[in-house]
């Protein structure tokens, strides 16, 4: 039996301490708690203690947090995020928080607080860079490709891991939400009417509706691995380390399903087109936007370094050398659809994100009418689009 008494801040303290798990991990009787949820689904509590012990939970709501009881979901889904941490906990637990469960009566989430990180999202809205960010970014996407690939996982447990990844509510909205009503239109859209030529151009391309078409099939016939299914930046801590590096945390893994390995690429590079958009509609310093103009083509060289690292141990011994070769080009093509659909989404979709939102009205036209034009440029020919070119 669940149970779906939703948290507060007064009630948290009783409910850690009835987890003895995490009641080891911080002291209850001195518990400060926040609640933070600033996604558009579930709550989020940070919690410390008075000897500076942190930890965060969250808890999915039996709807959609944005839209109100309106939009039901069942709380269930967070179980899809907990199999997310799972995996990553396995595969690469340097670029995830440490997972502490999954309280499946209760639906929350147990992790680590990130106290001194950023959301990433953020930290692009002020205009802030961080050097070296592509690294754990790209080692992060391909050690999830390899792992929880044929090529990391025996087949027969492949198939039984994607048979028990079933995400149905949330695979939905991101069908309809990023692969649908954006190019076919709908009532959930939102966006400024300024933008209705510029759109109606992009629903008249056939070609670029043939390319939202294969996006669509890929994610939802191309079980190659478990994808975070969400990766943009408000899905990514950041914080800048002593030597001027710069470190990423992937975290909020509830879209995770089996999917194409481009998926997590392209959901990436649309959303830092969405970060490149604003920075250049408000005239950042050039060596700014070029960096980040570059880090599609970083991410994706870091990604390739780290698989091809791993190639050596597959266990499917049948795929070639050139076997890899084809793939990878494969997932640059998913990739840059996947990019395109991203971008678009978030200005003529349901739901937005503050790169453009926050803009005065006049840039915001001018950035998103940019984006939008870009954007379809990817979608209409993605074969003529190399990832190095995708924001220069
Ligand atoms: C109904 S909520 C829609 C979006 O929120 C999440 O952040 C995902 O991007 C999803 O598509
Ligand atoms: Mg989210």
């Amino acid at each position: 039996m669940t149970d779906h008494r939703t948290l507060d801040v007064d009630s948290v303290g009783d409910y850690v301490a009835s987890r003895p798990e995490l009641a080891a991990l911080i002291d209850v009787d001195t518990l400060q708690v926040k609640e933070v949820g600033d996604g558009n689904l579930n709550l989020v509590f940070r919690l410390h203690d008075a000897d500076g012990r942190r930890l965060c939970l969250k808890q999915s709501l039996p709807y959609v947090r944005v839209a109100g009881p309106s939009w039901p979901l069942t709380p269930e889904r967070a179980a899809a995020e907990a199999r997310g941490y799972e995996a990553a906990t396995t595969w690469t637990p340097e670029t995830i928080p440490t997972f502490h469960g999954y309280d499946a009566d209760r639906h929350v989430l147990a992790m680590q607080d990130l106290d001194g990180w950023r959301v990433w999202r953020d930290v692009l809205v002020d205009g802030a860079r961080h050097d070296g960010i592509h690294l754990d970014l790209g080692r992060h996407i391909a050690r999830m490709a390899f792992g929880t690939s044929r090529l990391g996982t025996p087949g027969p447990a492949h198939r039984q891991a994607v048979a028990a990844a079933t995400n149905v509510e949330l695979c939905e909205i991101t069908e309809d939400l990023v692969l649908t009503d954006p190019f076919l239109g709908h009532e959930r859209n939102e966006h400024r009417a300024e933008l209705d030529p510029v759109i109606a151009e992009l629903r008249a391309n056939p070609r670029v509706l043939a390319t939202v078409a294969r996006a669509k099939e890929a994610f939802c016939t191309k079980a190659e691995a478990f994808v975070h299914g969400d990766l943009h930046s408000g899905s990514v801590m950041v914080r800048r380390e002593e030597d001027g590096s710069s470190s990423a945390r992937v975290f909020d893994i509830e879209f995770c399903t089996y999917g194409p390995v481009g998926m997590d690429l392209g959901l990436l590079f649309g959303n830092l087109a969405l970060a490149h958009a604003r920075w250049e509609a408000l005239a950042l310093p050039a060596d700014d936007i070029a960096w980040l103009a570059d880090l599609p083509e970083l991410v994706w060289d870091a990604f390739e370094a780290e698989l091809r690292a791993l190639w050596p141990d597959r266990l499917d011994r049948s795929l070639s050398d050139e076997w890899l070769d084809d793939w990878l080009e494969r997932v640059r093509l998913d990739a840059v659809a996947f990019a395109g659909c991203a971008a678009v989404r978030r200005i003529v979709g349901f739901a937005k994100s503050a790169d453009l939102e926050s803009l005065p009205a006049d840039l915001h036209l001018q950035a998103a009418t940019g984006l939008l034009r870009r954007a379809g440029g990817w979608l209409e020919d993605p074969d003529a689009v190399s990832v190095a070119r995708l924001l220069r």
